[in-house]
């Protein structure tokens, strides 16, 4: 039996959209979706930290299908070729015959799988023939300024080809009966699979949507969506936004498949009303969960990462920086910039509530949030790297001035006398620092966003932050930086990559609308970030059913569902505040607890899910194949024993206070652990 994984990520290199104007909240951008290999493009994580325990399961019956670009191929393939006399050399060889560029290798990832890319240019001088046959077979016509389908068709028509050439040679190469199933993700892989069972190939199929085209759409589009399900007409709705033919892949896929799985209960509801079939199975999302040697190391990341924003903070509020970095709290979102889909929008309204409930309450914590969404730009801005280029400045004198001190030091010293205090700081290192703190003074407030947004009239999160006058004034409690692009350690003002400054910071805020899974705030739970979710999304859903009391283990679940937008907001705004009060000692215990979390999102606990999609589809193909009984383990944490709560909040799940209850550092190794085991009895 061997497994086929295809995935169509890196189809997903054009707009999303093409054609004539469309009501521009409908636009959906999706051409970020490479950018990140941690945190970032959705799919891709599921497909690449999965591939681990597939392959421990599979070995080298498993193989990834997917296109070939040629960029992110050299970087992340290993090439090499098939040996003569095996099932796989005499199928690619016969394709490249044909004329096909094919390119065999393993994907470096854990794991290590093989890996079969098709180079869509290749054959695409095919793809009229192509169309007929999917028009003349399925009904599906593909309009010609549709390059992404373009590419979506050639690309399953190399899949299908492959597959059907894998079956037919399959038997000369094993003894048993040979059997096969194909894991197809998404509609733009939906192609192949269309063609294996129209073609009639003998092989199981599983697809999986991650999330439905409509659905996406609608949302974006100011909708109640989840109270309107039933009653979307929906082939008028695809039409009105030109994606019919897009919207005919997905249903096509989802109907033709043998076992149908979508990545939780909310987008199973949604696919049974948009795409007219329930998921037989979900299959929800794990990670490659990599566990530290030593207990606490993920706390002393924590406070590694935060010292690098500190320093970004610093520089960015240089002549601002009257706030206490001790008493700074870091909350961030990030994501494909889907306003309000991601929930960018109520996000910044909670924030200007958070800002108001800071200051009345006279509060001397200071929160920094991040918006970390790619969009156009011309760039940094100048009053951003100015920032950083005085505060640089100031710290270089400084550190010069320090060796001076420390050589005149030294010298009188010598003398046998100690020095006196205008011997060590000259009249010159006085106008020297004198100097950098002038050239530190600012007629302006520090900048909301880091970079020349494109069109910054119209984007959303500007417009949204001058709306609601987050405008990083002396007085605000809350700060903004908005940050038009993925962070890289290459990156001149941060200078970190995304997961080095989700470790950094306190708290990830995904109060998404629209948010099949959400990989965001899963990624923070596995490094001990606790974060805010809503139970609109899959994860929020996910985690509310497995553990008794999300918020002890710092999972907050936003109401997004039941209650009214404003109200909404106010729950955002209020678990935001009783976060900022909580103190040093409970952070710690919380992310502790957030910590043990990871086992629940592991992939070898999730994997089970896979498994039995598969077995599914095996056995409606191959009825004498058995599925097996297992069923996802459900892990259960209950509510932690919790101390009395703490004095600074009424919130009895919040992690119980230090029996000192200070807000001391706690960097001593020991003390961490014995707080996590306090924690833990
Ligand atoms: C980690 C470190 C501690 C540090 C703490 C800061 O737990 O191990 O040494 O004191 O982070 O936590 P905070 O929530 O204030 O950033
Ligand atoms: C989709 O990517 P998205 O961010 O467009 O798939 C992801 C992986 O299943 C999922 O986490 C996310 O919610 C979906 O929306």
């Amino acid at each position: 039996t061997a497994a086929l994984v295809l995935g169509e990520d890196q189809l997903r290199l054009e707009k999303f959209m093409y054609g004539p104007a469309v009501e521009r909240d409908d636009v959906l951008e999706h051409d970020s979706y490479f950018c990140g290999l941690f945190g970032l493009g959705g799919i891709y994580t599921v497909i690449r930290s999965k591939c681990n325990v597939t392959v421990e399961e599979w070995g080298d019956q498993y193989c990834l299908l997917g296109p070939y670009k040629e960029h992110q191929a050299r970087t992340e393939i290993e090439p090499f070729e098939y040996p003569e006399g095996s099932v796989f050399h005499a199928v690619v060889s016969s394709l490249r015959e044909q004329g096909w560029k094919v390119v065999t290798g393993r994907w470096l990832v854990d794991g290590n799988p093989q890996i079969i890319l098709f180079d869509v240019g290749s054959a695409s001088w095919k793809m009229n023939e192509m169309k007929d046959e999917l028009w003349n077979l399925a009904g599906i016509g593909i309009p010609n300024p549709d390059v992404e389908c373009n590419d979506a068709v050639v690309f399953g028509y190399m899949v299908a080809e492959f597959l059907q050439q894998f079956r037919n040679r399959l038997p000369e190469f094993t003894d048993g009966p040979p059997r096969m199933v194909a894991h197809f993700h998404e509609w733009l892989a939906g192609v192949g699979l269309i063609l294996a069972r129209l073609r009639k190939i003998d092989l199981a199929t599983v697809f999986t949507t991650h999330a439905t085209l409509l659905g996406r759409f609608l949302c974006a589009g100011n909708t109640d969506f989840y109270n309107n399900l039933p009653y979307f007409n929906i082939d008028e709705e695809a039409g009105k936004r030109q994606i019919y033919h897009r919207y005919c892949m997905e249903r096509a896929s989802t109907h033709l498949c043998h076992t149908f799985t979508t990545v939780s209960e909310i987008t199973g509801l949604e696919a049974e009303h948009l795409l007219k079939r329930k998921p037989d199975i979900v299959t929800p999302n794990g990670l490659n969960v990599k566990k530290f040697s030593a207990l606490h190391e993920f706390q002393n990341l924590h406070a590694l990462s935060k010292a690098k924003i500190n320093d970004f903070v610093r520089g960015h509020f240089y002549g601002h920086f009257d706030f206490n970095l001790d008493k700074t709290l870091y909350f961030f979102i990030a994501g494909r910039y889907e306003f309000g889909n991601k929930g960018a929008d109520i996000f910044i309204e909670s924030l200007s509530r958070l800002n108001h409930y800071l200051k009345s309450s006279g509060s001397d914590v200071t929160v920094v949030a991040f918006m970390i969404f790619p969009t156009k730009t011309n760039n940094f801005n100048v009053e951003s790297l100015r920032g950083h280029a005085v505060t640089k400045t100031l710290k270089d004198s400084i550190e010069d001035i320090q060796k001076k001190i420390g050589s005149r030091m030294f010298e009188i010293c010598m003398t046998g006398r100690l020095p006196e205090s205008t011997e060590l700081l000259t009249r010159e290192d006085n106008v020297r620092l004198k100097r950098c703190i002038y050239s530190m003074q600012r007629s302006c407030l520090p900048p909301i966003t880091t970079h020349n947004v494109v069109n910054d009239g119209e984007d959303p999160v500007l417009r949204s932050l001058r709306r609601c006058h987050l405008f990083n004034d002396k007085s605000d409690r809350v700060k903004v930086v908005f940050h038009p692009e993925f962070l890289s350690h290459t990156n001149p003002l941060l200078g970190m990559d995304y997961e080095e400054f989700v470790r950094g910071c306190h708290m990830g805020v995904f109060p998404s609308y629209y948010e099949p899974w959400g990989y965001t705030p899963a990624e923070c739970t596995v490094m001990g970030i606790p974060s805010m979710t809503t139970n609109l999304s899959g994860f929020g859903c996910f985690m509310s059913e497995h553990i008794a009391d999300p918020m002890s283990y710092g999972i907050y679940i936003v109401d997004r569902r039941s209650i009214g937008l404003e109200d909404s907001i106010r729950e955002l705004a209020k678990y935001m505040y009783d976060f900022t009060r909580l103190n040093r000692r409970q952070r710690i215990i919380q992310r502790n607890r957030t910590e043990r979390l990871s086992d629940l999102l592991d992939w070898r606990n999730l994997g089970i899910y896979y498994r039995r999609a598969r077995q599914l589809a095996l056995h409606a193909v191959y009825p004498e194949m058995a599925v097996s009984e297992e069923h996802g383990g459900r892990m259960s944490y209950p509510r932690p024993l919790s101390e009395p709560p703490s004095p600074t909040t009424s919130r009895s799940t919040t992690p119980a206070p230090s029996e000192i209850g200070s807000d001391d550092e706690v960097d001593d190794e020991e003390e961490l652990l014995e707080l996590a085991i306090k924690d833990d009895q």
